[in-house]
């Protein structure tokens, strides 16, 4: 009798609970372009984890890698219009739609990576989340994505005079099109699934990211030279649809922007392990690495890219001055 009882008390309890979880219970997919063991990929992974241990359940994320949901601009629509939850974006692709995220393409913003995080951390960092956020993209967490440098198939790059004729892919922002047409090249946006084979096959001279990309996708098999310009210093995002997170308790909120501030903790400590990691690979493959002694004449360069943003842009003077005065 007791053992009766005891057993259809704990049938009903389960039967609330699975009434709770399924009643209520929100399936999120997410995007994310890298391969398998990338430091994103790991840290989005665990963020799915964590999601679901910190939600009790209540939501749970299916995460979609290697960009087999779209190239990076169409996953930023969708994640804006809600066919998907969650990406984990670089802010290049977003800065055509948020002015305010857009002031991190500015090439050399940044002094290093430490600057940038704590310009993001700050009243900076505000601002680009609330224009983020009004564009229907919340951030939730940061990551990391280090220095993006330019390489090439042909020759070691020491001064604009280097990038003067050549066809360097950009991501797709205007920004980077000045960038490249600055320097005397010809800027040609692609989606990065393309690149390696328009390296490959002489569509493009050359292009520019940090070294696990330029690591992982191979693009060091086709284009040997990586030349330590560190023009751009992009944040990454996990962005979520900004009516999903709107429609969340302020309890489960808390848990979502919880789960991927961890999930940030660990990007961030593996991305500094596979920076170092692949450039050692790459290496040791045989690509040829420059510093750039003087990097005064690219950055001189750039006067028409800022103020090209500035007249678009006008009351966002405050926030480049804002970054270029945080120590
Ligand atoms: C990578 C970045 C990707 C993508 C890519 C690109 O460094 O993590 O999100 O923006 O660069 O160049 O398209």
């Amino acid at each position: 009798m007791y053992q009766k009882i005891n057993a259809s008390i704990f049938a009903a309890a389960a039967a609330v609970t699975m009434l709770g979880t399924t009643a209520d219970a929100a399936e999120w997919r997410g995007w994310n372009i890298h391969v398998d063991g990338y430091p994103n990929t790991v840290a989005m992974d665990k963020f799915a984890e964590l999601l679901a241990e910190k939600t009790g359940g209540e939501i749970t994320l299916q995460m979609f890698h290697g960009g087999t949901l779209g190239s990076q601009p169409d996953a930023i629509e969708q994640v804006r219009l809600g066919g998907l939850e969650i990406g984990n974006f670089n802010l290049g692709p977003i800065g055509p739609i948020a002015a305010e995220a857009n002031v991190v393409s500015l090439p050399f913003i940044f002094k290093d990576v430490p600057h940038m995080f704590r310009v993001l951390n700050g009243e900076g960092g505000q601002m680009i989340s609330d224009g983020m956020a009004a564009k229907g993209l919340v951030p939730l967490a940061w990551y990391d994505a280090g220095a993006r440098s330019f390489y090439n198939g042909d020759k070691p790059i020491n001064t604009p005079e280097d990038v003067a004729g050549m066809k360097v892919r950009v991501m797709n922002n205007d920004l980077y099109s000045g960038m490249i047409a600055e320097l005397g090249g010809n800027p040609s946006p692609m989606a990065f699934a393309e690149v390696y084979q328009a390296l490959k096959t002489g569509v493009v001279d050359g292009a520019e990211n940090n070294w696990p990309s330029y690591e992982s996708t191979g693009h060091f098999e086709v284009a040997g030279y990586y030349s330590l310009s560190q023009h751009l210093i992009i944040p990454e995002c996990v962005c979520i649809n900004a009516d999903a997170y709107n429609a969340l308790s302020d309890d489960m909120k808390t848990a979502v922007k919880d789960a991927a501030m961890e999930s940030a903790a660990l990007q961030q400590q593996l991305w500094a392990e596979r920076e170092a990691s692949s450039r050692e690979m790459v290496e040791k493959a045989g690509v040829v690495t420059n510093e750039i002694a003087d990097k005064g004449p690219f950055q001189a360069a750039m006067a028409p890219v800022y103020e090209a943003y500035l007249a678009a842009n006008p009351d966002l003077r405050p926030l480049v001055e804002l970054i270029q005065a945080t120590e």
